[in-house]
């Protein structure tokens, strides 16, 4: 095992004492309680934050709304544009350091870090930064009579909703963010961020490097500490106008509730499923195999929109479950600094705790753990990647999310049954079908219901294409077009002349 070095600046980071940012400054805040941010591949404290209160909560929304009402509304689209560009370019410019912060607070193997968190987030920034000249409304024809004569004329604009309150899981606690401030900032809005109490450490870097990229102070403001404290507090704060969170189904309904109840505040809600992929007959084993590890597999199983639910035909079931076990024992199971990793540790205890329990489940219920369902042996959060043959759509790991590196299969035999299946689940984020018939893809996947449809492939997101989910998968939609629906509000002005 060879790890990288640590950058000097990663570790003087980690020794300063953390606590928020708000209005262009980092703060440790009134708060005395602290809480620790472990390292999840040894299971060491690496760092200390300070909790927010009532008073950062205060202070952050605060300063939103003044940079929303004053520097932030004097500023041009195309420079609001410029900002998120510059930023874009310091976040490369800094992404070794970013990337190995990441990979410490979450495990995430460090060429993932260095691909999504800081690769990938720097081009949504770019994304978006282009739609800041180009969110207009439209000229509408009046549809009324005139009476006497006179002329009317209608017009529609989008005017940025306000204080966005931004909340953050832990698997992707750069990119995520970046998603949610991007969509506010490129449409006027400012943002006050609740990272995860896992993962708070990388957005303070951000947001220091926000600052030196010339975004007004204020526009954005993190507060950390715990979810149903710090999460709910900035919900209910008269100032918040919308609410965007990722995370789990179960807090995405208590943050969704608590919002409307809290004045009819528009939420995107971007949660959880049970992902299916299903492999037509006409793949080859190794094919199949392939596309399971894309789908399933890649950090952990962390990943929202990862596939748990396995559909294969009978007659390559077995087949795929031997070459699937070959292939996950060979798979490099270690360091996340490591850059020949290709699995790290799961993102924290309580997550590891989660996922055990959810193997001993598989076993009291029956299903034949064909590989893994165990804990490895050492320090940190370490799982083995595991397969499950279930026995029915019944059992647990069919039904409820994971999020880990679990692969739940089920064979079928009749293809007409198979979207039945697919579709026989509360949520709805995405799905994948696996075939060489294009033909035949194309007329099945009008009948998935799912938020997003890949075909022969898995996971992959683009900002130019919506993402959210249906059903119990979410409210609302990120990138695209679709965003700027979710950060304005309409105003329709009608002219009598
Ligand atoms: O997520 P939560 P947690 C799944 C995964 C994991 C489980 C729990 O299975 O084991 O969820 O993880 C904030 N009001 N996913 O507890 O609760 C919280 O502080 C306002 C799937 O980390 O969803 C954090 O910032 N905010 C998922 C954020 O919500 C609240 C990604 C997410 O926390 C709050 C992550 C409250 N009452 C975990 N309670 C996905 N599908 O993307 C918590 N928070």
């Amino acid at each position: 095992m060879s790890e990288i070095k640590l950058l000097e600046s990663v570790t003087a980071f980690l020794q300063r004492s953390h606590g928020h940012y708000i209005n262009g400054v980092s703060i440790l805040g009134q708060e005395k309680e602290t809480f620790s941010i472990v390292n999840p591949a040894s299971g060491e404290m690496i760092a200390t934050v300070n909790q927010g209160g009532e008073a950062e909560v205060n202070q952050a929304m605060q300063a939103a709304s003044a940079a929303f009402h004053g520097s932030w509304a004097q500023i041009s689209p195309i420079e609001r544009g410029n900002c998120l560009n510059r930023l874009a370019d310091l976040l490369q410019k800094n992404g070794e350091e970013l990337a190995q912060l990441e990979s410490l607070c979450s495990g995430k193997p460090i060429q993932l870090s260095r691909m999504l968190e800081v690769g990938a987030s720097a081009d949504y920034l770019r994304y978006f930064a282009g739609w800041s000249s180009k969110i207009t409304g439209e000229t509408l024809n009046v549809s009324l009579p005139s009476l006497k004569g006179e002329k009317y004329s209608a017009f529609t604009h989008r005017e940025p909703i306000g204080v966005v309150v931004g909340i953050i899981p832990w698997n992707f606690s750069i990119m995520i963010a970046i998603w949610k401030l991007g969509a506010a900032l490129t449409s006027g809005c400012t943002i006050v961020l609740k990272p995860s109490e896992y993962t708070p450490l990388t957005m303070l870097r951000v947001a220091e490097l926000a600052k030196e990229a010339g975004i007004p102070d204020g526009v954005i403001n993190i507060v950390n500490g715990s979810g149903a404290r710090i999460g709910s507090s900035l919900i209910s704060h008269p100032q918040c106008a919308k609410v965007t969170f990722t995370g789990s189904v179960p807090t995405g309904m208590i943050v969704g509730k608590s919002a409307l109840e809290q004045g009819l505040k528009r939420t995107t809600l971007e949660l959880g499923g049970k992902n299916a992929a299903a492999f037509l007959p006409d793949m080859t084993v190794e094919k199949i195999v392939d596309g399971i590890l894309e789908a399933g597999y890649v950090y952990q199983g962390q990943i929202c929109a990862a596939a748990e639910r396995f559909y294969i035909p009978s007659v390559h079931m077995d087949d795929v479950l031997t070459l699937l076990s070959e292939r996950l024992s060979a798979m490099k199971i270690g360091s996340p600094l490591d850059e020949s990793t290709e699995m790290g540790p799961l993102a924290n205890k309580a997550h590891y705790d989660k996922i055990l329990s959810l193997f001993e489940k598989a076993r009291q219920e029956g299903c034949e753990i064909v590989y893994g369902g165990h804990a490895l042996e050492g320090p940190g959060f370490f799982v083995a990647p595991t397969i499950v043959k279930a026995n029915s759509a019944e059992d647990t790991l069919m039904k409820e999310e994971t999020f880990g590196p679990i692969g739940t299969f089920l064979s079928y035999d009749d293809e007409e049954e198979l979207i039945g299946m697919m579709n026989a689940t509360p949520f709805g984020l995405s799905a994948s079908l696996w075939t060489n018939n294009m033909s035949k893809a194309m007329r099945m996947t009008s009948r998935i219901e799912a938020g997003i449809v890949w075909i022969n492939m898995h996971t992959f997101l683009d900002p130019a294409l919506p993402f959210g989910g249906w059903k119990s998968s979410g409210i609302g939609r990120e990138f695209g077009s679709a965003f700027i629906e979710h950060y304005t509000e309409l105003k329709s002005v009608m002219v009598r002349y």
